[in-house]
């Protein structure tokens, strides 16, 4: 199956079988991949260049080490349209995994500077800081931090905030969330934010960042994501 008179790279050879094995279903997430020796003598080629063929899918988001156990295949990343604002809820169900939320905290805090301006108040105006960690069939997939003006959410509670926000402001408060804008950017995660996401401590993760608004142009959150990058990658449609 490797062909060693192609112009095409030994590692990168391998590398596009193992991702076609997974492609077909032979290999499942959480299946152990060979040794590196054992692919070596089954191809007929060095360890290094198997080695270099894992590294790259490792950095890939297809495989992951486990110390001292081996090479395993990554769970698939989900792929989220970047078309239609939508919330976290509704993305999962979407999906027909089960969402979930877990609260790291909820405070009434004065808007700072910089998400009084995100928010269109005064500043030291009361502002919801909404912490959580949002799940996917119980595993974390991002670390969300809303900042919600006080005065537009009314009666918000911790029971409320473990729910759906969307779902809280459009079926109970009647307001219309109508159009955001949102930055995406890599970043590399802190030992807090890995803890949270249960990944390893500099594991890759993407910042998002969100401000939402209803049709008069009133901010309705501003927030701050940390989403997992090895298992989320978005995809939009164009056209011309
Ligand atoms: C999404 C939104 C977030 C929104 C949340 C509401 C991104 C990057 N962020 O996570 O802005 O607050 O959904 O979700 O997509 P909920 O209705 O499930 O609480």
């Amino acid at each position: 199956m490797i062909n060693k008179n192609s112009p095409v790279p030994i590692y990168y050879q391998l590398e596009e079988i193992i991702k076609e094995l997974i492609e077909k279903g032979e290999l499942l997430p959480g299946d152990a991949l060979p040794a590196e020796r054992e692919y070596a003598e089954r191809f007929q080629i060095s360890r290094m260049t198997v080695r270099q063929a894992f590294t790259k899918l490792v950095n890939d988001g297809f495989l992951y080490r486990v110390q001292g156990k081996g090479t395993f295949v990554a769970e698939r990343k989900l792929e989220q349209p970047l078309q239609g604002l939508t919330s976290f809820t509704e993305d999962m169900k979407k999906r027909g995994m089960i969402p979930g939320s877990q609260l790291v905290h909820f405070q009434l805090i004065p808007a700072t500077k910089k998400i009084a301006q995100q928010l269109s108040i005064p500043e030291h105006g009361p502002v919801y800081e909404i912490k959580r960690i949002r799940l996917a069939d119980d595993v974390p997939m991002a670390l969300e931090t809303n900042y919600i003006s006080a005065n537009l959410m009314k009666g918000l509670t911790e029971e409320i905030v473990n729910q759906s926000l969307y779902a809280y402001m459009e079926g109970k408060l009647g307001l219309q969330i109508d159009y955001a804008t949102q930055t995406i950017e890599s970043a590399i995660s802190s030992q807090n934010e890995a803890d949270y996401l249960r990944i390893k401590s500099g594991g890759p993760v993407l910042l998002i960042e969100r401000n939402t608004f209803l049709h008069d142009g009133t901010p309705v959150e501003y927030v701050k994501s940390i989403y997992r990058a090895d298992r989320y990658k978005f995809m939009i449609e164009m056209k011309r």
